[in-house]
């Protein structure tokens, strides 16, 4: 495989600290890499692979002589300085909402539609974290039985969110009493009016709402899961709800097929899936969980069941890591297919 320059933009978060155990530990072959932050972490420093680093501010120059920038420093940085890497010749691969419903950019899970990459015009858009484990699971059941409707509602841990809102929950966490008047900054969303402790309770706000009564957070799984999977009539709805959980995003999915496929049929679609391991042994308790799926690589699918009343609808449980398959590993496969298969 060619050797490739490395830019990641938000490297000291949440994503961009996994964005480097991924690139650690996969097979792109890396000649030099820059760590690019604000301000704020310019000077610190950072190991990668044995080797100290100096973290610098993301600016437009930043991106000579980069092949390839993973961006996960928010919209708007993205919208600032993408453009300015695509001019220096980089692709950026871009994790967030910014640019993922543009026409002109492949919206990528490589499980999915790894033909899409080759479509891109310097910037690849890496999909909401509750989007990706989704569609890898939806993805062999619309091939082999046809896909009508997809019902979802989210358990969305606070990693998502990131370090800020992981500290804010482990802080809550200490005492029962205390949450119910914790001092709440970051959740449900930063910028928003009111905020709520998430320690010992379940906030049904992640981004801000839309005028039809949907957060953002909902629309960003209706519209991306349409697109992944080239099919705008497929019927979306999406509940999205954060939990006290540090990481794992989990999500109980209702689909409705074109066909009425037995539940043998159903689960072998799923286990002959890229990407997806099922855990289903209800007798021995078996089902996916996000303590046990942090750090691991697969989406996990469970709790299959036929619908007791429609024969084309089934009901499952999806889990993933949000961080893993959800941000930095798809970035680092699009990265791999890319150099691979497209360059
Ligand atoms: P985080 O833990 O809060 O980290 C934010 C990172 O962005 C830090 O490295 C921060 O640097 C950097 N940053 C902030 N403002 C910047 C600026 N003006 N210029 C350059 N760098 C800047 O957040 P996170 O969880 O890693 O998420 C980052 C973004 O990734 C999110 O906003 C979201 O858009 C996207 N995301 C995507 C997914 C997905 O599902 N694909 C999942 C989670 C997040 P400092 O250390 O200097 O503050
Ligand atoms: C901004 O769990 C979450 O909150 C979703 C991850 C996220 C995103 C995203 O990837 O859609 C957090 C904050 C964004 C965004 O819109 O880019």
């Amino acid at each position: 495989m060619k050797t490739v320059n490395v830019a990641i933009v938000g490297a000291t978060g949440a994503v961009g600290q996994q964005m480097m155990k991924q690139l650690e530990k996969r097979k792109l072959k890396i000649d030099r890499i820059v760590f690019l932050s604000s301000s704020r972490s310019a000077g610190t420093e950072i190991e990668f692979n044995g080797k100290t680093y100096t973290v610098r501010e993301a600016v437009p120059e930043s991106f000579k002589g980069i092949d390839i920038a993973l961006f996960s420093a928010g919209g708007s940085v993205s919208k600032a300085l993408a453009a300015e890497a695509v001019k220096h010749g980089a692709l950026v691969i871009d994790n967030t909402s910014a640019f993922r419903m543009d026409p002109e950019v492949p919206l990528v899970v490589p499980e999915v539609n790894k033909e899409d990459i080759g479509k891109h015009k310097g910037i690849i858009a890496n999909p909401n974290c509750s989007t990706i484990q989704m569609v890898c699971a939806l993805k062999p059941l619309k091939e082999q039985f046809g896909l009508k409707k997809v019902i979802v509602s989210t358990y969305q841990a606070v990693s998502g969110a990131g370090i800020d809102a992981i500290d804010e929950l482990q802080n809550q966490a200490a005492d029962y009493e205390e949450a119910k008047t914790a001092d709440a900054k970051i959740l449900p969303v930063k910028s928003a009016e009111k905020h709520y402790p998430i320690a010992y309770n379940v906030i049904p706000q992640i981004d801000l709402f839309e005028d039809n009564g949907y957060t953002f957070e909902e629309m960003k799984m209706i519209n991306e899961t349409k697109k992944i999977l080239h099919d705008d009539t497929l019927q979306v709805a999406a509940t999205c709800v954060r939990l006290p959980v540090v990481t794992g995003h989990s999500e109980s999915v209702y689909v409705e097929l074109d066909g009425a496929p037995s539940l043998a049929e159903f689960r072998n679609a799923l286990a002959g899936a890229p990407g997806v391991e099922v855990q289903d042994d209800p007798v021995n308790q078996v089902y996916p969980m996000p303590l046990l799926s942090e750090g691991l690589d697969e989406v996990f699918v469970g709790r299959i069941r036929k619908d007791l009343d429609n024969p084309n609808g089934f009901h499952l449980w999806i889990v993933s890591d949000n961080l893993v398959k959800g941000a930095a590993l798809n970035s680092v496969q699009i990265a791999e297919a890319f150099v691979e298969s497209f360059n």
